[in-house]
């Protein structure tokens, strides 16, 4: 089944950051530190010229190790990144201290348009350099709709509207995106995310797979889970939607681990 997903609002909240970005002096692209490649709309590096800080959020989940080769990398081409924990608020500092050395010639606090694809953090991000909630967060993606002005200290802050592209080239960043719930779990189908991320974890994290649900069996190791946590229908046949759901919820919520979707190989490989 073929992903897409850019509905009428993302169309509207493009023209609004292209209008935006005229009048802004820098932007902030948050991306989720478990699709640190994946999670960056490629329309932006086009749409933009001005100075850009990458806020790389949600480093709780992601792979340690990982996190570190994708800020080497970015490091060595010269892109400024900040990663963060949003949830605790580590990163804010840097982040700020950042801003400031990178507008030093302004009279006023910087206006900064916060851009990214759906469900990465950016209204968790205002709200915590504001320190206030005025901006609405949730665990799916397509909260924010509209455009919002709101003020931190040492910045102004512009919230937008998660926007992904018209069309993935790359079904891989698809499912990708789909897993962290960048993309409506609406329009994708669940188990073959599901069984796509189990074989992805089998190859590149077996060891987290195996904690946390046990032994399973390479050709059907979603069914395996199902049954192991009961999900069954009438006949005691396996429920694959249900064991698709723990299993992606498990993935999001961190119960599976520390987990990269984009692999850096050692040395900065793509
Ligand atoms: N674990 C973890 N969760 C985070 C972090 N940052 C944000 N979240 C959660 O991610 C979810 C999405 O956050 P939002 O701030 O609404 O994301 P958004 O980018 O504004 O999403 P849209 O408005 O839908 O485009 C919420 O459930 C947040 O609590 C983080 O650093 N770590
Ligand atoms: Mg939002």
């Amino acid at each position: 089944m073929t992903i897409q997903w850019y509905p009428g609002h993302m169309t509207r909240a493009k023209r609004m950051i292209v209008e935006q970005l005229r009048v802004v002096d820098g932007v902030l692209e948050v991306v989720d530190a478990r699709v640190p490649l994946s999670s960056r709309n490629p329309e932006l590096k086009e749409l933009s010229k001005k100075p850009q800080i990458i806020v790389l959020t949600k480093t709780d989940l992601a792979d340690q190790a990982q996190t570190k080769r994708w800020i080497a990398h970015w490091a060595s081409e010269g892109v400024e990144v900040v990663a963060t924990n949003l949830l605790s608020g580590s990163g804010l500092a840097e982040l700020r201290r950042l801003v400031e050395v990178t507008f030093p010639a302004l009279k006023r606090p910087p206006r900064l348009l916060v851009v990214g694809i759906p469900n990465v953090g950016k209204s968790t991000l205002i709200n915590g350099l504001t320190r206030r909630r005025g901006a609405q967060v949730g665990a799916r993606p397509g909260v924010t709709r509209g455009q919002q002005w709101l003020s931190a200290p040492g910045m102004l802050l512009l919230d937008s509207p998660g926007i992904l592209w018209p069309k993935f080239e790359d079904q891989e960043v698809a499912r990708k995106l789909a897993a962290v719930a960048s993309i409506r779990d609406e329009v994708f189908d669940q188990v073959e995310i599901a069984w796509w991320l189990v074989k992805f974890l089998h190859q590149e994290y077996p060891t987290a797979l195996m904690e946390r649900y046990g032994e399973l069996d390479p050709d059907n190791p979603l069914e395996d889970i199902g049954g192991k946590r009961g999900c069954l229908l009438r006949g005691g046949i396996v429920d694959l939607n249900q064991a698709a759901a723990i299993v992606l919820k498990d993935f999001r919520t961190g119960k599976l681990g520390f987990i990269t979707l984009d692999n850096l190989e050692e040395g900065g490989k793509e």
